[in-house]
């Protein structure tokens, strides 16, 4: 490894910690997001990559669903929800879902990464059903699905606690649930970016009550609009210390903001000096999570690569139909095929490990046969893509 050279003088201290392994605190967080000293902050996010993973890095071959983009919230940060008579409105029939879940077995998925909107009229039991559905044709695809805000939702319109809510998706088929929907956690923000959404508390409760019941979950920060640096750092902060109470986060994903197609479309876009800063930063600051990923989706697979140097184990996955950021103007791929990613991976200078979505390593050889060629090969997408 290089040497840590240090051009920001108030980076020192923290330096010192890192390197004691000793936890930073909320101004340690401010000044890391306030330097410019980029290279400093990412060589210490890199050797606390390091010591955790070595070499290694994650990716995992998933398939996404949404299942419905008709959305009561109408979030100001987002472009995918629709009034239910909106232009380009759609659910999915339970059937066009096994479909999808079928396209994403073909290619080799181990995981089904599912979020939708807060649909008016779908009672809970489509949502059962499409859980029941995929487990009973799947079982052994990991169900990585709905997000705090749609358990919060589901609660209200089912009349049911929210411990009753996980409890019967947990029944259902839920494995674990997806980090989506934490956005900021301070209410001056959620005022103005998402203000009839689940509250930051709200939020971290669900989180808390998810994992005494055993199911794990992801967290995500979403980054670049109108939030202050304190703000980042007390968000992350409330995750660190939920994390310190149940342990139950798998891995923390910062998300960039996109602003096309959003109330918020005045805003420029996040840069990429601000997606490598926010990685090392909640690598630094996130001292319990075991995983930082590099969506590569929101990053670009290009800055992402680079996040692999700085604070990032994790590229994500193959994904497949990504929907929430190309409404919002992404101008990424909605699929990359294993072999790509394996390629971004070593010209790291890692080395590929495909995980289930709880990092377990995947052994091929134990997973019912697919259809022929390699998990994630492009050629079986378009193939299936055109059914
Ligand atoms: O909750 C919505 C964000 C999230 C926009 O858990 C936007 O493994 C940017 O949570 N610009 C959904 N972001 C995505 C998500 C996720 C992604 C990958 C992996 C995992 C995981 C979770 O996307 C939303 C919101 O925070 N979002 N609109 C937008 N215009």
């Amino acid at each position: 490894m290089a040497k840590l050279h240090i051009d920001d003088a108030r980076l020192k201290p923290i330096a010192e910690k890192v390197l004691a392994g000793e936890r930073l605190s909320a101004d340690d967080g401010i000044a890391l997001y306030r330097t410019n000293d980029l290279l400093a902050v990412g060589w210490l996010a890199n050797y606390v990559r390091e010591k955790r993973h070595g070499n290694v890095c994650y990716f995992n071959i998933n398939r996404h669903i949404n299942p419905t983009n008709v959305c009561v919230a109408h979030c100001r940060l987002c472009a995918f929800g629709r009034d239910p008579n909106g232009n380009g409105a759609y659910t999915y029939a339970l059937e066009e879902v096994w479909q999808r879940a079928a396209q994403g077995v073909a290619e080799g998925a181990t995981e089904f990464h599912i979020v939708g909107g807060l649909h008016p009229d779908l009672p809970f039991s489509y949502f059962l059903d499409l859980l029941r559905g995929l487990k009973q044709r799947y079982p052994h695809v990991h169900l990585k699905a709905f997000t705090m805000v749609e358990v919060q939702y589901f609660a209200k319109i089912a009349k049911m606690s929210i411990a009753d809510t996980l409890r019967a998706m947990k029944e259902a088929g839920v494995d674990s649930l997806p980090g989506g929907g934490a956005e900021i956690f301070n209410p001056r923000v959620r005022k103005v970016i998402c203000d009839h959404k689940t509250s930051g508390q709200m939020w971290l409760n669900i989180a808390r009550t998810a994992h005494q019941m055993g199911l794990r979950s992801n967290a995500t920060m979403l980054y670049g609009h109108i939030e202050s640096e304190e703000e980042r750092v007390e968000h992350l902060l409330l995750l660190r210390q939920l994390q310190d109470e149940t342990h139950g986060f798998v891995a923390f994903i910062p998300l960039a903001f996109h602003p096309e197609n959003t109330a918020l479309s005045h805003l420029p876009k996040p840069t990429g000096f601000a997606d490598l800063k926010n990685i090392a930063v909640s690598r630094l600051l996130l001292d319990n999570f075991d995983h930082i990923k590099a969506y590569w989706i929101m990053l670009t697979p290009r800055i992402a690569q680079i996040a692999l140097r700085f604070g990032a184990d994790d590229l994500d996955g193959t994904v497949i139909e990504e929907k929430i950021y190309h409404d919002a103007g992404a101008t990424t791929e909605q699929f990359t095929p294993r072999g790509e990613l394996e390629r971004l991976i070593r010209e790291a200078g890692r080395t590929p490990v495909e995980r289930d979505t709880l990092y377990n390593p995947v052994d091929r050889s134990k997973l019912p046969p697919m259809a022929s060629g390699r998990a994630g090969d492009p050629s079986l997408v378009s193939l299936t893509l055109n059914v």
